[in-house]
């Protein structure tokens, strides 16, 4: 019913052609996928990247491209179909033959990483559209840096209709236009259809108004009139707004049959409806072939990508901020931070203050901005009580992209996709705060930092109900196994100034796992008063006290327990019972260490950990004989000294669970 009554054979309609082709049979031969959104969107696409995409998929990376975000990451063989005929080296015919296949970079939804030409990785609905206003901002950021002839590119998206729909949608609208991100344009595959049916069924809002509100510019197309597509790229190019333009798409088109309806969404079209879309589309070759004039009109783009960046390069060698921006792009120095960090740590040491851990942080990023030009801070509107923000800084706007902080305003999952997309950019390293209770409102973002292997940073203060008052709705108890758990996550939970400013280290020199740092609103004394080069919290745990002639006990407590583990251990002594007690401000990285060491920090002697959450996640650390003394409920609203009394986290129970072990 929606097939083209005409066949256009002009270059650009095979180009489009060819996308629709690929995915119906790349996801036929997987059983399994999405056809609809590429088949949907294969015009707009074909416009975009053939008029308007400046890449080169011979230098994938190369630094002032134009970014293509798939919000809508279901359609990844819209991603797979166009980088193989771009002629990416690591997306060959086999790669799309073997869709959704153990080995293949063709994962269902696009994986950064996993292949050239995949700037993020998308699926969770919104977080594309979100990432792509942190890739856009960097962009923006870095240009102020180093100027129009190294850093001029666009950030494109296609979002669908469920990426508008999410609610993290709302927190990227409002912070592009906020920021005026002229540079980023949505294209809105506005086909009214998500997978339960129409989106009648589920929403009546008037999106070109909500983001007309936003301060977008805002346009609508039929998406499958080229010449209008393209129009409306231009008129979006030139407004110095955030774009979005709204295609009128037919879900699926190009199929016969199925075309405009939620079947085509995500299941094969199967063999019959393939050989009828074959028909309509007056495509006449085998699945998995293509003919010689689509491979050159596809890489002509590719062509002219590569012209693009050799004159890029060519401007780079001249330009007087070249070494610069090479070094911006390059990964941190180590050497650099490590010295910075421990000539900090000896005075430290030295000078012993009784701090809360987000003060620690607060003066242990001072260091950290000093030594690394290229950190961008943040926080989600706590910056006061996050402590984000070190002397010097200066807000980023839209009349400052050369500021290095963002205030993200309270939108903690924004802020945290947009952190994900400034890292994938390049040129930063983004740092941002918020409560961690509220770490769940950022979860899912967190999740794709651990994903992708993102160097971010997480300065979640108010780590437990030692953050009193405020009460149980603000203390988080379950959030640190619920970090815990997720996979490359480097959790710390540092026990004073000194392993703050060793996890802060950590966290500013990572290459390939985020970093949360879980920091305390109250004061705690200094407990590493006796200088080491080392940076112990590296180690995940290390024995901060060990008793003369054996131990009775371990103790093993992170953050502001380690204190009460210390006085545990004090009164245990006077009792004639010989406690140890181990810091661990990093499970994960503790895990990492071998077993030899493992074994020797945690002993033989029975174990009591101290933490003022929940238990679960403890178990690695504790053994058969070994007891707990945390939290196994909600928080209170009372001053913290009460409230630590009242759940029974307190030295007399650290040391009674410990006599209760050895008698
Ligand atoms: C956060 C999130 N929730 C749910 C899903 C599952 N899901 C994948 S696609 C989709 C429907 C999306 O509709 P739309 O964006 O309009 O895509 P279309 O059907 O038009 O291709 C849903 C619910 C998801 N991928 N991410
Ligand atoms: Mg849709």
């Amino acid at each position: 019913m929606n097939a083209p009554t005409k066949i256009d054979t002009s270059a650009e309609a095979l180009m489009a052609t060819a996308i629709r082709v690929l995915t119906m049979d790349a996801v036929q031969a997987a059983n399994s996928g999405h056809p609809g959104m590429p088949m949907g969107m294969a015009d707009v696409a074909a416009v975009l990247f053939n008029r308007f995409m400046q890449i080169d998929p011979s230098c994938p990376k190369w630094a002032d491209r134009d970014r293509f975000v798939l919000s809508a990451g279901h359609g990844s063989m819209l991603v797979y179909s166009i980088n193989h005929m771009l002629g990416y080296a690591d997306m060959d015919m086999d790669q799309i033959r073997s869709f959704r296949q153990w080995g293949a970079r063709t994962a269902g939804h696009p994986e950064y990483g996993h292949a050239d030409g995949i700037e993020t990785t998308t699926g969770p609905l919104g977080q594309g559209i979100t990432t792509a206003v942190g890739m856009a901002l960097a962009e923006r950021m870095h240009n102020a840096r180093f100027g129009d002839d190294l850093v001029d590119h666009y950030t494109y998206v296609i979002a669908g209709d469920g990426c508008l729909m999410e609610g993290i949608s709302h927190e990227a609208i409002d912070m592009a236009g906020h920021w005026a991100l002229g540079r980023m344009i949505v294209l809105w595959d506005d086909n009214k259809i998500t997978i339960d049916g129409s989106t009648e069924l589920s929403t009546s809002v008037d999106q070109k108004a909500r983001f007309a509100a936003a301060g977008w510019h805002v346009q609508e197309v039929d998406g499958h009139d080229r010449e209008a597509v393209a129009a409306a790229i231009e008129a979006a190019k030139k407004d110095p707004r955030p774009s979005l333009i709204d295609c009128k798409t037919v879900i699926g088109q190009g199929a016969p049959n199925k075309a405009g309806s939620h079947k085509v969404h995500g299941a094969p079209l199967g063999a019959e409806e393939i050989a009828a879309t074959r028909t309509a589309l007056g495509w006449a070759h085998e699945a998995f072939t293509l003919p010689k004039e689509v491979y050159a009109a596809w890489q002509a783009v590719a062509a002219r990508g590569r012209e693009a960046r050799e004159g890029w390069e060519a401007r780079l060698l001249c330009n007087e901020h070249g070494g610069a921006f090479e070094k911006s792009l390059a990964g941190p120095d180590k050497a650099a931070m490590a010295e910075a960090i421990t000539a900090y740590k000896q005075q430290l040491s030295a000078d012993a203050p009784k701090v809360a851990t987000r003060k620690a942080s607060e003066m242990a990023l001072a260091v950290v901005n000093a030594t690394l030009p290229n950190a961008i801070g943040g926080s989600a509107d706590l910056t006061g009580s996050n402590l984000t923000l070190t002397k010097g800084m200066s807000p980023v706007s839209k009349d400052n992209y050369g500021g290095n902080y963002i205030h993200y305003g309270i939108r903690e999952f924004g802020m945290s996709a947009a952190m994900n997309g400034i890292a994938l950019h390049g040129g930063f390293f983004p740092y941002g705060g918020t409560f961690l209770v509220f770490a769940d409102y950022a979860r899912p973002a967190i999740r794709l930092s651990a994903l992708m292997g993102l160097p971010v940073a997480y300065v979640m203060t108010h780590d437990s109900i030692g953050l009193g008052e405020d009460g149980p709705t603000h203390q988080p108890v379950e959030h640190l196994a619920s970090l815990r758990a997720m996979p490359n996550l480097n959790v710390f939970r540092p026990a004073d100034v000194v392993e703050t400013a060793e996890a802060w280290e950590i966290a500013a020199t990572s290459e390939k796992t985020p970093s949360l740092l879980a920091l305390s609103r109250q004061n705690l004394p200094c407990l590493r008063t006796e200088h080491r080069t080392e940076n112990l919290t590296a180690k995940g745990a290390y024995v901060l006290r060990e008793p003369e002639g054996g131990r009775d006990v371990t103790l093993i407590a992170t953050g502001s327990e380690v204190e009460i583990a210390m006085t545990a251990a004090d009164e245990l002594a006077r009792q004639d019972v010989r406690a140890a007690v181990v810091s661990a401000p990093c499970f994960e990285l503790f895990a990492a260490q071998d077993e030899a060491y493992r074994a020797s920090v945690l002993g033989d002697a029975p174990r009591v950990g101290v933490e003022a959450a929940v238990e679960q996640g403890w178990s690695p650390l504790l053994g058969a004989r070994s007891a707990f003394v945390g939290m196994t409920g909600f928080g209170a609203s009372a001053p913290a000294d009460d409230l630590y009394k009242h759940f029974g986290i307190t030295a007399e129970a650290v040391a009674a669970a410990a006599k209760k072990l050895i008698r």
